[in-house]
């Protein structure tokens, strides 16, 4: 199937009613046939449903659409973006271990790594990853992963998929990509030999900015071996109502990606030959410092940018402060446009010095384009950008 069949139909499974949509199982725990049932169940002998924390019909069947838009092996779907998050440093890092990330990654990605897993005893180092000669500097004797977000937020930096693993591989690495910014309608990173591609499906895969969520997809039975039982056990499981919810968002995600992207091109461009405007990060610019990169990797530009006005933050917050049909809000990929301040919104904990060497700097604004007519989004930071 095509990438847009496989969006309306995989992970789907029949039920006695023939409904045509997956049935939410609204349920914490499953009835046993009798007692010898129930044992079998947690031997592992029957593969009946048990208590939806470990397992859920409909938890199941998105696990099964996304690990197909991502060419894995299985998908884990948790609660939220940081719940993948922490499920991958928990099961696949231990004492003593060391980690090199893009220094640009989401704000709390870092956080979480340098100030809670530090006190474990786990070391990270983050770097500007679109050089791979970066990465190779980094690592070192202890090292067991590459953790690589691209492209970054909210920088739009974009590393080399194919280097990573290349490095990765000369050095017996596990490889984790954050795909988060592109969807698998995209880039699929496991196609390059990723190990481990992960969502906050609060985004793009979601859509409609109504619920949080998150999935982790492995590409061998080994690595979900060692991150289901995780997940399971910091009791980051997702819920079944949620999962319906992104299985319904799924299903237009192609024609959300092509319109927002469509959108993002042309305000890009607008941007790009406004006078209050300093400089523009899009996959789709020829003046982003990855472009060749971008067209080699991705399927498409995506709907997000960065860039930042003449006059720094004062000018962004002016901006900000006047837009009427874009929204002010932090959160991206969903059907509205959003915008927001990354150094005091959604990187605000990361210390001032790293922001600055990851390039955040403080003029720097992020555009989340929806689907809403691009003359619309235009005429409005058009207005707002008057009043700068
Ligand atoms: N990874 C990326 C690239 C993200 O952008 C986010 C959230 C996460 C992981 C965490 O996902 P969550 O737990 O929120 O589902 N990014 C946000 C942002 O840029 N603004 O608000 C949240």
């Amino acid at each position: 199937m095509g990438f847009s069949s496989k969006l309306i139909h995989s992970g789907m499974f029949e039920d006695q009613f023939g409904s045509a949509t997956v049935p939410i199982y609204q349920t914490s725990t499953f009835k046993f046939n009798n007692a010898d049932h129930g044992a079998a169940c947690f031997s592992g002998a029957s593969d009946g449903y048990i208590y939806t924390r470990l397992k859920n019909p409909t938890i199941d069947s998105l696990e099964k659409l996304i690990a197909d838009l991502e060419n894995g092996y299985r998908a884990i779907a948790v609660s939220s973006g940081m719940g993948a998050v922490n499920t991958i440093y928990m099961g696949l890092l231990s004492q003593g271990d060391h980690m090199v990330s893009t220094d640009a990654v989401y704000g709390p990605s870092r956080i979480v790594m340098e100030k809670q897993y530090s006190k474990f005893g786990i070391e990270s180092t983050y770097v500007d990853t679109t050089d791979p000669a970066n990465i190779i500097k980094a690592i070192r004797p202890n090292t067991k992963m590459l953790y690589i977000e691209t492209p970054a937020n909210p920088t739009m930096a974009i590393a080399d998929l194919e280097q990573v693993v290349k490095i990765a591989r000369e050095h017996g690495l596990i490889t984790v990509s954050d795909n988060t910014f592109c969807s698998p309608f995209l880039q699929r990173p496991i196609d390059y030999g990723f190990d481990v591609v992960f969502h906050s499906v609060t985004k793009f895969l979601n859509g409609h900015a109504d619920i949080v969520g998150g999935v982790i997809i492995t590409k061998n039975k080994e690595l979900d071996d060692l991150l289901r039982p995780m997940m399971i056990n910091l009791g980051c499981n997702m819920d079944p109502h949620q999962a319906y919810m992104v299985i319904r968002g799924l299903k237009t995600l192609s024609l959300r990606i092509e319109r927002a992207q469509q959108n993002a091109m042309k305000i890009a461009g607008f941007l790009e030959n406004h006078p209050k405007v300093s400089w523009v990060r899009y996959p789709g610019l020829k003046s982003h410092p990855q472009y060749e990169l971008a067209c080699r990797q991705m399927a498409g530009p995506g709907a997000m940018i960065s860039f930042e006005l003449k006059g720094g933050i004062e000018a962004g917050k002016t901006l900000m402060d006047n837009v009427q049909l874009c929204l002010l809000a932090v959160s991206l990929g969903g059907v509205e446009t959003l915008i927001q301040h990354p150094a005091s919104m959604t990187h605000s904990k990361v210390d001032q010095k790293s922001r600055e060497l990851a390039g955040i700097t403080n003029g720097l604004v992020r555009f989340s384009v929806g689907i809403e007519d691009v003359e619309d989004i235009i005429d409005d930071l058009s207005q707002a950008l008057d009043k700068v």
